[in-house]
């Protein structure tokens, strides 16, 4: 057994029982009540679900594993050179719960340097598609297609024991995000660059691989990747691409039908594909203003007609955080350190972060005025030539599979039955009320 699987053995058969003392004794206790207002609202703040890799907090922010962004950009191991660290050692961390070792870390690198080739299947599915086709429909595409080499189906359909399941769903785990790089990198290079592509560069961590497979150059890009990578992994598991691959691998679909179903929660508008939007919009406003360097009154006016024309302003608001959000801060900070006030859409965000709150606090319904992750990202890719924002919640997929996937070995590991909530008639609702 490889040391990061006997390690994760460990802990989650230890947990399993702990989880198993637990439930005998206080299974019957009340943790939550549900209101009306929650039933059709999103179920917003409804505790019903176990996610070990992450937590949120609505004014603190993300947690991974009590881990905050700044202490994780301190603490996790990092690429000789490099100020920022490597997602392998975030994933580490998900998984097993300790920060790991550069050893640990490097050993990861290679386990995924040795597990990334993509079946010729896949490229071929690729391939069959129009390049027109959105970046998000040919990632899912191509998850669904090495869903033939998923070790859990093989291994389910031959007869495995349950208490197996864990084992083949990290083998799937690590195979698939071995892969995920060459195949996101593949998707941009056939959609934007006439299918010129470029082979990976195994002497190169997985970020920094990725980031020379999409062919941006410089070693400042592969910084901001290693950064993005790592702060869009997890965010607790409501949200709902991790929702949606908890469900779905509640069922023992495996992580490649589990992890497709995900990215395509994460396709929409209002979660992964915010980050497209922004960028979109930014153009567009710096199009209507007819400068790149607007000032606040003029943004404060776009962004107003944005309200009124009955849209979202794309990159503010969340369904928990309460504050900004610190996956926004991390990236300003980023672009503090890296780029500095020179970059016209880097200068264009930090204007909107300064006008926004204001505008949508006046409306009064708006529960968080702050930017999300989505806010920022899109002017710092576009600092480093990388402008297609069609293709930018591709990038947040791939880091978001090192949250999702760990998630999914847990539960797996913990043995988590068929997810099956209740839901109701809004007649059952009235007659509910008439009788309480
Ligand atoms: N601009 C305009 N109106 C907004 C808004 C925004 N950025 N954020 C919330 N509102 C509105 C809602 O649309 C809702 O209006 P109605 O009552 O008319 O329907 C009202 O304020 C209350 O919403 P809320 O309780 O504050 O927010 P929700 O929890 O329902 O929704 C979210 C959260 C993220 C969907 C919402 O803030 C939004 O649409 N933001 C813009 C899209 C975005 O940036 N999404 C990315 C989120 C991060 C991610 O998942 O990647």
């Amino acid at each position: 057994m490889d040391p990061l699987k006997e390690k994760f053995f460990e802990k989650s058969q230890k947990l399993k029982e702990e989880v198993k003392a637990l439930l005998k004794e206080n299974g019957s206790k009340k943790v939550d009540e549900v209101a009306l207002s929650q039933v059709f609202g999103g179920m917003r703040g409804v505790k019903s679900m176990i996610w070990e890799t992450s937590a949120l907090d609505p004014v603190e922010g993300i947690r991974f594993r009590g881990y905050s962004i700044p202490e994780l950009r301190e603490k996790l191991p990092k690429r000789t050179g490099d100020k920022e660290p490597l997602p392998e050692g975030l994933f580490w961390l998900m998984l097993v719960g300790e920060i790991p070792t550069e050893d640990q870390v490097k050993w990861l690198t290679d386990q995924w340097i040795n597990r990334c080739n993509v079946p010729e299947e896949t490229f071929k599915v690729l391939d069959s598609l129009s390049p027109e086709t959105h970046p998000m429909t040919q990632f899912t595409v191509a998850i669904s297609s090495m869903q033939t080499q998923s070790v859990f189906a093989r291994r389910y359909a031959e007869g495995m024991n349950k208490t197996e399941y864990w084992d083949a769903t990290y083998e799937d785990t690590m195979n698939l995000i071995a892969r995920l790089p060459r195949i996101a990198a593949y998707i941009y290079r056939r959609s934007y660059h006439s299918g010129e592509h470029i082979q990976p560069d195994l002497s190169l961590d997985w970020a920094g691989n990725f980031s020379h497979m999409l062919g941006v150059q410089g070693e400042d890009f592969k910084s901001l990747m290693r950064l993005y990578l790592t702060i869009h992994a997890d965010h607790e598991g409501g949200n709902a691409s991790a929702h949606t691959t908890h469900l779905v691998g509640s069922t023992l679909s495996d992580a490649y039908h589990s992890f497709a179903a995900g990215m395509a929660a994460l396709a929409g508008p209002l979660h992964g594909l915010a980050n497209q939007e922004v960028i979109k919009w930014i153009f567009r406003m710096v199009d209507a203003i007819g400068t790149s360097t607007p000032t606040k009154e003029q943004i404060a006016d776009y962004v107003n007609s944005t309200l009124a024309r009955g849209r979202v302003v794309p990159g503010y608001g969340h369904a928990v955080l309460r504050q900004p959000d610190p996956r926004f801060m991390a990236q300003k900070k980023f672009a503090e350190d890296y780029i500095g006030d020179q970059d016209d859409y880097v200068n264009i965000v930090w204007k909107l972060f300064d006008v926004v709150p204001e505008i949508l606090e006046g409306l009064g319904k708006v529960k968080n005025p702050w930017p999300n992750v989505d806010a920022h990202s899109g002017a710092l890719l576009v600092h480093y030539g990388l402008r297609e924002y069609s293709y930018y919640t591709v990038l947040f997929g791939v880091s978001r599979a090192l949250g999702v996937l760990s998630a999914l070995c847990w539960s797996r590991a913990l043995g988590f039955p068929l997810e099956r909530p209740k839901s109701v008639t809004t007649d059952w609702v009235k007659e509910y009320l008439k009788n309480n």
